[in-house]
């Protein structure tokens, strides 16, 4: 198998996108519980995303939500987040909260709410060019819920129309990234429900125009390993938003539910050239931390990904290509599986070190006071949510 030391200085590419909103209460329909600390402005959730970054130097990036985290001057929010370390990422629109929205955004039947949910994304567009961010995110919320409720291919044809005019105004240097979804909140049918059909939306406009792949957005059972292959191979994949799942679109820590799942991810994206800044592929989480403390949960989630990932370039590549070659179905599985039982644990926190990192972050995290602090001085005003 391939050592460690031959692959430290790959993991120094290694960078992973933070949600802003992962810092806001979240919950389900049931109820939303408060934390003490929680982030009331986005000021305070980038210097809460900050710490991330400045016990793993994992996540020089966070990523906003519009309007979520709408400020008056977008270019003090960046002197903030690069005053903390960071800087800013991805923009993500928001079609999903306004109830103009309710039959649709993007494919809506009605020119004048199609146009207003266009509009949101040229907003977005200023946004990015005052945050100085390459990539809109779009996820649609977008569907019906009975057959025969909508014209699901006129809404296809409306969609391609509205993404085209987005699509013409970003700037040379900005890329759109399409997310999927097989269901919620529509539940019959979503307008952009699976890989192939943001595939198909994305690749008829344009080459900074990219396929978002969540992995909590499909289908129990689905191989997301292949799609993953599918989309390096058709040059297609520009970013993803990790996450875990048990049941549905649960955006538990990623890692936490399935860590074979992640690694079976991430070897087909080192394989597929995926991996690394010149990639092309941006890494983002997408979660939501409900009832445990959201800056280790967002900790706990790069650190899985780094883990998962030193695994993935620890197979060896060679000796795989060779036994597949040969047919040989135990040795090639051998293989793959070796390195994904490699404990990399005390290597990770020897190359930490080295770095001037400390070996556990997650206890130094703990043992610097950060959450206390938080807790008392952030008192009064409205805590952040997944929706403010
Ligand atoms: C809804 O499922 C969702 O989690 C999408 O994955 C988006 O990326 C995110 O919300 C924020 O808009
Ligand atoms: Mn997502």
């Amino acid at each position: 198998m391939t050592s460690f030391s031959s692959i430290a200085a790959r993991l120094e590419e290694q960078a992973i996108e933070l949600p802003s909103w992962a810092f806001g209460n979240s919950g389900t329909r049931f109820k939303v519980f408060g934390t003490p600390g929680t982030p009331r402005t986005p000021e305070e959730k980038i210097a809460d995303a900050a710490q991330v970054n400045k016990y793993t130097a994992l996540s020089p990036t966070v990523a906003l939500h519009i309007p979520w985290d709408k400020v008056d001057d977008y270019t003090a929010l960046r002197t903030f987040a690069n005053d903390h370390g960071v800087d800013l990422g991805t923009v993500n629109s928001n079609t999903f909260q306004d109830d103009d929205y309710k039959f649709g955004s993007l494919t809506h039947v009605d020119p004048t709410i199609r146009q207003k949910a266009i509009d949101h994304h040229f907003e977005c567009i200023d946004v990015m060019d005052q945050t100085g961010s390459r990539d809109l995110k779009i996820w649609l919320a977008d569907g019906s819920n009975y057959p025969g409720q909508a014209d699901i291919r006129g809404r296809q044809d409306r969609l391609a129309d509205s993404l085209q005019k987005i699509y013409d105004c970003l700037g040379d240097e900005q890329r759109m990234v399409l997310e999927y979804k097989f269901f919620e909140p529509a539940f019959y049918h979503m307008d952009v429900p699976d890989w192939g059909t943001s595939y198909a939306q994305v690749a008829a406009l344009g080459e900074r125009a990219l396929v978002c792949l969540d992995t909590g957005h499909h289908a129990p059972g689905t191989n997301i390993e292949f799609i993953v292959m599918q989309l390096l191979r058709l040059g297609k994949l520009g970013s993803f938003d990790f996450n875990s799942r048990f049941y549905a679109d649960d955006d538990l820590i990623v890692g936490a539910a399935d860590p074979f799942q992640l690694f079976r991810i991430l070897y087909e994206v080192v394989r597929g050239g995926g991996y690394g800044a010149d990639s092309g592929v941006a890494f983002m989480l997408d979660q939501c931390h409900n009832v445990e403390d959201k800056v280790p949960g967002q900790m706990r989630s790069v650190l899985n990904v780094q883990e998962m990932t030193a695994r993935a370039l620890l197979v060896d590549s060679d000796a795989l290509t060779a036994a597949q070659d040969a047919g040989d179905v135990l040795g090639a599985n051998g293989i793959l599986m070796d390195a994904f039982y490699t404990d990399v644990r005390a290597d990770l926190a020897a190359w930490r070190e080295s770095r001037g990192l400390p070996a556990d972050p997650m206890a130094a995290y703990a043992a610097s006071g950060y959450q206390q602090k938080i807790a008392e001085e952030r008192v009064g005003g409205v805590q952040a949510g997944w929706g403010a």
